[in-house]
């Protein structure tokens, strides 16, 4: 019976396989560390996509919710604001940071200490499709740089 299905697996597992890979790449992802009872902070990194895609939702167990958010100008003073989506225009590195784009973690369901890895789910559409990409983000202080 193994001669018969083992072939059969294989050919199975080839069609199975993705026609189209999104080869985003996901650099310095990062975390703001929070002091005890803090329920939200925010999520950093730099995306860089090889064709047009967008960034649609960040999910993570270690918040209850998360939002995608801009900073604008409203009236004289710059606030944050949620989007419905991140674009990522083709082979532009998108930065995600303090002061810019960034991705809010609320009802954070512990303290995220420096040095806690957060694991991030992106899920990113691309090619009219969604795909996931699963990234792990340090935590640490905003006061510290990545390197
Ligand atoms: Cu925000």
């Amino acid at each position: 019976m193994m001669k018969f299905h083992l072939p059969m697996i294989f050919a199975a597992m080839l069609f199975a396989a993705p026609v189209v890979h999104a080869q985003v790449n996901i650099a310095e992802p990062w975390v703001r560390a929070t002091v005890p009872e803090q329920k939200v902070t925010g999520a950093f990194m730099k995306i860089t996509s090889p064709t047009d895609a967008k960034l649609v939702d960040v999910r993570t167990a270690r918040a209850g919710r998360t939002e995608i958010h801009e900073m604008a100008m409203v009236g004289d003073t710059m606030k944050m604001r949620q989007i419905p989506n991140l674009p990522l225009p083709a082979g532009a590195t998108v930065e995600l940071k303090p002061g810019g784009f960034h991705v809010m973690l609320f009802e954070l369901t512990a303290q995220a200490k420096e040095g806690d890895i957060v694991p991030l789910t992106l899920v990113i559409e691309i090619g009219g499709k969604q795909e996931t990409m699963e990234v792990n983000a340090v935590v640490r202080p905003l006061s510290k740089p990545a390197h």
